[in-house]
C-alpha cells in the first residue's frame, strides 16, 4: 500500500508563448527513497503498473492536485494542472465517475484540468479509449497527447480523439539544433497541430537558441528546464509572478 506521506508533488510550469499571463503546470511525481538519490519517474510507474499500484497512485496524485487547485482558487489564482494519465488507468472502469466525484468533493472546476497520454496507451483498446476520451471530454477536462511523436502515431488519432493539445517529444526538441531531421520533425509536428486546431507545446526546451527556433516555428508553448524545474506548490504563484 502506498500511504500519502511517500508521495511528493512536484509542478513543471509549461509556458505559454503567446499568453504569457496564463499559468499552466504539469504534476509530477517523485518517491522519495530511502537512499540519497530519488527514484526516477519512470521507474516508479513502471513498478506501479507491474504490482497494480499504478491506479491507487494516480488518484492520490488527482486528489493531492484537485486540493491544490481549490486552494489556489481560493486565492483567486487559476492555475491549470495537466495530470499524466497511464494506459493502465484509462482501462480502469468509472473512470470519469471517480473524477467528476473528486471535482465535487474539491469544489473545482474541470477546466482547470488537463490530461496528459501518451500515443501507446492509445492502442491497447481503441473503442474504449475513443469512449473513454469523449466521456472526460464531456466532463470538461482537457486532454494532451504525450510523447509525440516517438510511439504508434498516427494521423488518425489527430481526427478520431477530442484532443486540445500535443507535446512534441523531448527527444526530437534536443535534436532539433543538431539535425535537420529533427528540426522538421518539429516543425511537421507544429504545422500539423495548427492544421487540426491544436495547441503545441514543445517539452524538454533547454537552451535558448531551441526557444528562438520554436518562438520562429510558432510553437503555442514551451516546457523544459530553460524556462522551470519541477518545483512545490508554494513556488509556483511566486515563481509566476516573477516571470510573467
Ligand atoms: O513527457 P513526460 O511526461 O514523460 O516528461 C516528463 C519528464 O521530463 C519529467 O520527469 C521531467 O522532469 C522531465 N523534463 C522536464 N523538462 C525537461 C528538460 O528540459 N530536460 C530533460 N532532460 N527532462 C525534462
Ligand atoms: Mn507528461
Amino acid at each position: 500500500e502506498l500511504d500519502d506521506n511517500s508521495l511528493e508533488l512536484k509542478y513543471q510550469p509549461k509556458a505559454n508563448l503567446r499568453m504569457r499571463e496564463k499559468i499552466s503546470v504539469e504534476a509530477l511525481v517523485r518517491w522519495p527513497s530511502a537512499h540519497q538519490h530519488k527514484i526516477d519517474t519512470f521507474l516508479l510507474i513502471e513498478l506501479s503498473e507491474e504490482f497494480g499500484l499504478i491506479e491507487q497512485l494516480t488518484m492520490q496524485v488527482v486528489n493531492k492536485v484537485f486540493q491544490d487547485v481549490h486552494q489556489w482558487e481560493q486565492q483567486e489564482e487559476q492555475v491549470i494542472v495537466w495530470i499524466n494519465l497511464s494506459a493502465q488507468l484509462l482501462s480502469l472502469e468509472h473512470l470519469p465517475q471517480l473524477l467528476s466525484r473528486a471535482l465535487q468533493v474539491w469544489n473545482i472546476s474541470a477546466t482547470s484540468i488537463g490530461f496528459e497520454i501518451t500515443e501507446s496507451a492509445f492502442i491497447q483498446n481503441i473503442e474504449h479509449t475513443t469512449e473513454l476520451l469523449f466521456q472526460l471530454k464531456n466532463c470538461g477536462f482537457q486532454l494532451a497527447i504525450d510523447d509525440f511523436g516517438t510511439g504508434y502515431s498516427s494521423l488518425a488519432y489527430l481526427r478520431r480523439f477530442p484532443i486540445n493539445e500535443i507535446k512534441i517529444d523531448k527527444m526530437f526538441v534536443q535534436g532539433m539544433t543538431t539535425s535537420i531531421q529533427d528540426k522538421q520533425i518539429v516543425q511537421s509536428i507544429i504545422d500539423l497541430g495548427h492544421n487540426f486546431g491544436l495547441n503545441v507545446v514543445a517539452e524538454g526546451v533547454e537552451d535558448e537558441i531551441s526557444l528562438a527556433m520554436l518562438e520562429q516555428m510558432e510553437c503555442d508553448g514551451i516546457q523544459g528546464y530553460l524556462f522551470a524545474y519541477p518545483m512545490p506548490f508554494e513556488e509556483i504563484i511566486p515563481w509566476h509572478q516573477k516571470n510573467k
